[in-house]
């Protein structure tokens, strides 16, 4: 019997381990993208082929038809979630994500929500990026409008704002 109850051990205890690492392997669940294809505006393109809504065309395959470039210091793009939704969060692809230089890679910028256009409240803040894709994860709120302003487009005097993607989730 204690042979029996031994192995009953083992066995609950293999049982428990195996689920773990299961659930340990599993791939993390991929952010359903709120922004894909919702309408969105911006400050002055820097050509044609570059308006605000390359950066919710959910493609970064084109230097110059799927990101959203302005020159305008500061700039801004904003997108229309189409109703108020809950965010948890942005990824944000930069000119490097798009294979162009790391060093056009927006360096200061912000980000606020709105759920009627006019009450704004700012939810992500970063002084000093220089990644090429940055995730921001907030505490949830409801927004229907999402803003990011940008103070500082690139690692150099370069103006140009460069932005691929900007993923709302
Ligand atoms: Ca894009």
């Amino acid at each position: 019997m204690k042979h029996v109850a031994c192995l009953l051990a083992t066995s609950v205890f293999l049982a428990v381990a195996s689920t773990a690492m299961a659930a340990g392997a599993t791939t993390p669940p991929q952010h359903v993208d709120l922004a894909l294809g919702k309408r969105a505006t911006g400050s002055p393109i820097c050509k044609p082929g570059e308006e605000a809504e390359k950066a919710v065309n959910g493609k970064l395959a084109s230097k110059t038809q799927d990101k959203f470039c302005t020159r305008q210091v500061p700039s801004w793009l904003r997108i229309d979630l189409g109703q108020a939704s809950r965010v948890s969060g942005f990824t944000i692809r930069h000119a490097g994500a798009g294979d162009e230089p790391a060093d056009m890679n927006t360096r200061a910028f912000t980000v606020r929500v709105s759920v009627d256009g006019n009450d704004w409240t700012k939810v992500v803040d970063v002084p000093a990026n220089t990644a090429s894709v940055t995730e921001h994860p907030i505490s949830p709120v409801q927004a229907r409008y999402v803003e990011l302003d940008v103070s500082k487009p690139t690692q150099t005097d370069d103006p140009a704002t460069r932005i691929y993607e900007v993923e709302v989730w």
